[in-house]
């Protein structure tokens, strides 16, 4: 297998799902190495949908780079392509807690706490983060050197995001902007929610960027166009997640809408309306689109990954 070479988005975003969801399941693992109830509980929220963004990102990032070196990419990146998804899906378990969102529908199904119960639901999470490192430290299995720098940079880049400076550091101050830490209320200002945000929903999707082109030996250039193309794509994905909070299809989004406005939480819809926030999220892909154009990376499913998530109405 050495690279995924499919003639359309739509043929891209079918053949690479169709080699995570296989990974996925054979990367997680399974009695006897683990309880059998731990085992079912997380396959029931990672096995069970999902759009696969964050994998399709770490695999795209990873073609656009191997094409210029003939790289086997598959092969590397799918570890940390599975990875981000683990700690995605932690996350979706542990924010449909009654401690967090008290969420009962997620991916068209009960979340997992309503199925299992809270201790489980927390247990499952957890696991999953710690599954997420342990593969992508353990695969690729190879001696080679230089896989295995790259392995221990992607881990960083991913470990960041997920943790104190990127995701959880987010949900922080969204719980506080939602009021739900007694005693620390914070109204978030528009540069505030943009770093909340960045930092909340963007920081995995632009690490799914960089890692996917770490593990293919992208040079520092190229790190650097894609973490800046990374950055704007997260951003635009979260104004497109609250415009879609809004005025998306709870049945298409496989979850509860209408939420943020009715916890009261700022937004880019509430902060500059409907109509803006559409604006803003058309310009981050502009400005997406014109660093793949700077750096020689427009050959790739990058840029068309980029307007999908600008138009997606799940
Ligand atoms: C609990 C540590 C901790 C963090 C939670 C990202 C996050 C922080 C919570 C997710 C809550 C949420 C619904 C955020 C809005 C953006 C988002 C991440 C939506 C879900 O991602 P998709 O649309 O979901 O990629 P699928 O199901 O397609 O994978």
């Amino acid at each position: 297998m050495t690279g995924v070479r499919s003639s359309t988005l739509a043929t891209f975003l079918v053949d690479t799902r169709a080699h995570v969801e296989g990974a996925l399941d054979r990367f997680l693992p399974a009695p006897p190495d683990c309880p059998q109830l731990l085992s079912e509980a997380m396959r029931y929220s990672l096995l069970g949908g999902g759009k696969r963004l964050r994998p399709l990102l770490v695999v795209a990032a990873a073609d656009a780079i191997a094409r210029r070196t003939g790289t086997r990419v598959l092969e590397l990146a799918l570890p940390t392509a599975c990875a981000v998804e683990f700690i995605h899906t932690y996350s979706l378990i542990h924010d449909d807690l009654p401690a967090m969102d008290n969420d009962c529908l997620r991916r068209g199904r009960p979340t997992l706490h309503t199925v299992y119960g809270d201790g489980i639901a927390i247990l499952a999470g957890d696991a999953l983060q710690g599954e997420a490192f342990a593969l992508m430290a353990r695969e690729p299995n190879s001696d080679d050197p230089a896989v295995t720098a790259r392995k221990v940079a992607a881990i960083r880049v991913v470990a960041s995001a997920a943790a104190a400076t990127g995701m959880v550091g987010g949900q922080v101050v969204d719980l506080q902007a939602a009021g739900q830490v007694p005693g620390h209320a914070l109204a978030l200002t528009p540069p505030s929610l943009r770093a909340m945000h960045l930092q909340k929903t963007g920081a995995l999707i632009r690490a799914s960027a960089l890692g996917g082109a770490l593990m293919a030996g992208a040079e520092p250039s190229q790190l650097d166009a894609i973490d800046r193309w990374g950055t704007e794509v997260g951003l635009a994905f979260q104004i497109v997640d609250d415009i879609l909070d809004v005025e998306g299809d709870a049945a298409a989004l496989g979850k509860t809408t209408g939420k943020d406005a009715a916890g009261d939480k700022p937004t880019y819809t509430s902060l500059f309306g409907l109509e803006q926030a559409k604006a803003m999220a058309a310009a981050c892909a502009t400005r997406a689109h014109a660093i793949l154009v700077e750096h020689n990376l427009t050959d790739s499913w990058l840029d068309a990954i980029a307007d999908w998530v600008i138009a997606r109405r799940n």
